[in-house]
């Protein structure tokens, strides 16, 4: 009956599996979490509600239960290239984005949904944003970017598609709407945007122009320290290579020139 995605099946085991997945082998550096009650919370959030009114705060206790450190100069913002913030996060050892954290990490991927009269899961199909705002999932990740916000501190980084159909910087967006409002400004020292076209795609959107100068503008207002860095497309994408082959196509280029410990990922 709704337009989105079903439940992901097996979801259970996969948000308890995967949460002893992060607190076993991905991050164990944040200490004993009940994976349990951590499907619970996360349950008690949508489950026997009307799929159309779940809100932010019914994540509540499940963001409580999941909460965790994220290192100074470790978040990663982003909007339109998860796949690239996957690898280049590295699961948390370059950057810790949202996908990184034990909140983000249960969720990353999955649909879910529940029904107004019914302890079930809906596995036939969930309401997509349009259909309403107030869905499982869109309230899960509205929640989540908050938190992720509010927790982040020192060097800030923001990973922008400049590729992107409308824009490198969205508006609506999870990161203007929910993420910039939440960051704590007197734990930020500094703001770095690197805009990143995609390999052989359009340069739609660089530092300083069209919707990154919009972005860079409002942090400025806001009194954050601001770089941007353009990623510099010297090659072409098919020789994409090990770093070392100085052969890089456009994310290699972005990855050459930033501070990263190792360069062996590409
Ligand atoms: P999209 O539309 O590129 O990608 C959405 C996909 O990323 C979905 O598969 C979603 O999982 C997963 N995901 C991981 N983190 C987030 C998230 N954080 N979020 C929404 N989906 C997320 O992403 P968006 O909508 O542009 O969101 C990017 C935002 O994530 C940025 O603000 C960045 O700073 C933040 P699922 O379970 O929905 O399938 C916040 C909102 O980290």
């Amino acid at each position: 009956k709704w337009k989105g995605e079903g439940t992901t099946q097996n979801l259970e085991s996969i948000v308890i599996g995967r949460c002893y997945d992060y607190i076993r082998i991905v991050n164990p550096a944040v200490g004993e979490k009940n994976c349990s009650q951590i499907w619970e919370a996360f349950k008690s959030a949508f489950i026997n509600k009307n799929p159309c009114s779940i809100l932010p705060k019914d994540y509540e206790l499940f963001i409580n239960l999941t909460l965790h450190t994220i290192p100074p100069n470790k978040s990663l913002f982003w909007e339109n290239n998860q796949l690239l913030v996957n690898s280049f996060a590295d699961r948390g050892r370059r950057y810790m984005s949202l996908g990184d954290t034990l909140f983000g990490f249960v969720a990353d991927f999955l649909y879910w949904c529940g029904q107004a009269d019914s302890p079930g899961l809906d596995y036939e199909s969930c309401p997509t944003t349009t259909e309403c705002e107030n869905n499982a999932v869109d309230s899960f990740w509205r929640m989540a970017s908050i938190t992720y916000a509010q927790h982040s501190s020192g060097v800030i980084h923001v990973l922008l598609n400049g590729s992107a159909d409308g824009g490198a910087y969205p508006q609506p967006g999870f990161f203007a709407d929910y993420e910039i409002p939440n960051l704590q400004k007197d734990k930020i020292s500094q703001i770095v945007i690197w805009v990143v076209d995609d390999i052989e795609g359009p340069d739609i959107d660089s530092c300083g122009v069209n919707t990154v100068r919009t972005l860079e503008t409002r942090l400025k207002t806001l009194g954050y320290d601001v770089t941007c860095t353009d990623n510099n497309k010297s090659a072409p994408a098919a020789q994409r290579g090990p770093i070392s082959s100085d052969r890089g196509g456009s994310w290699n280029k972005l990855i050459c020139d930033l501070p990263c410990e190792s360069k062996d990922i590409w």
